[in-house]
């Protein structure tokens, strides 16, 4: 089942030529409709994106129309054989794309891991193509004379390799130009410059007994400036202390961290409930 974008009117002038092209396979094309949806579904009806999405069991060649098979060497559930995988990615790789041939990504938990950088990166190229793999992942051989990059979204285990493609092509179709109206939005990013980002609040100034911070009503924009990188230096070291290493720090930046690192060893030392006796049975 191959399905592409329907693009009333197609892709205007400004964009013709520079649409990036994904082609997924998996065995479960469904899997892949949120693509349809939202920010993707804007890029695409834009003409900046073109996804196609195609079932392998289409390249399969027995009447059952089976993708795996026991795994050599004995062990747990089942790998996905190379035929239809190698059929699928000749038949992808000819189909007169907009480049010699696509990038192709395979996800993988084994893979390196997908930054803001890889999507960067990745967001440069005209054609990529993502295998999505199921049970134990697809047999080596089709890796090594297929993929250009292992990739994994994270150290956690899925089922298999579609949720982490539409990870991976959703930070990828953000940044394609004429893919969101805020371009701003995109360099002010998290990771963009290095850290965490802050709160965000709007209308009402006060809701439920809780204000917005006076410096975000003062119209000061320094001031503003200041208070958004010591919440985002704040919560870094808070919650992401390894990003620290890679920002470079003023020494306005290195006085909050001193300020937070001195809160921390104060409230180390200060009992909390959970140092607490546990209440009694007969108290609950
Ligand atoms: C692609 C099949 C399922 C399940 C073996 C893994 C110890 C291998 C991914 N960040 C990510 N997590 N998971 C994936 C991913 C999972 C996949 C496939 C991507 C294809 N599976 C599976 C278990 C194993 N164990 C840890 C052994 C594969 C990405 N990207």
């Amino acid at each position: 089942m191959a399905e592409s974008a329907a693009t009333p009117g197609g892709p205007t002038m400004a964009e013709e030529g520079s649409a990036m092209r994904v082609d997924v396979v998996t065995i479960f094309p469904a899997y892949l409709e949120p693509l349809r949806l939202s920010l993707l579904g804007k890029a695409r009806d834009r003409g900046v994106l073109e996804v196609h999405t195609h079932d392998l069991r289409d390249w399969a060649t027995d009447r059952h129309r089976t993708v795996d098979d026991t795994p050599y060497g004995g062990g747990p559930g089942m790998v996905m054989r190379p035929e239809p995988w190698d059929a699928a990615l000749r038949e992808i790789s000819s189909s007169g794309g907009p480049a010699p041939r696509p990038r192709v990504i395979v996800p993988t938990p084994a893979g390196r891991p997908f930054t803001q950088a890889c999507a960067a990166e990745l967001a440069r190229e005209p054609w990529l193509v993502f295998c999505c793999g199921r049970y134990e992942g697809i047999d080596a051989r089709v890796i090594e004379a297929w993929a250009d990059d292992e990739i994994s979204i994270g150290d956690y285990v899925l089922s298999g390799g579609e949720v982490a493609t539409l990870v991976m092509v959703e930070a990828i179709a953000r940044l394609l130009p004429g893919a969101v109206g805020n371009t701003q939005s995109i360099t002010d990013d998290s990771f963009a410059h290095g850290l965490l980002e802050g709160p965000v609040y709007t209308r009402p100034p006060e809701w439920a007994g809780r204000r917005v911070p006076d410096v975000l009503l003062s119209g000061d924009h320094g001031a503003i400036a200041r208070w958004r990188r010591d919440q985002a230096l704040r919560r870094t070291a808070q919650r992401r202390p390894d990003l620290l290493a890679d920002v470079e720090l003023s020494e306005a930046d290195r006085r909050v961290l001193a300020e937070v690192a001195r809160e921390a060893a104060a409230s180390a030392a200060e009992p909390t409930d959970a140092d607490a006796a546990p209440a009694s049975a007969d108290a609950r």
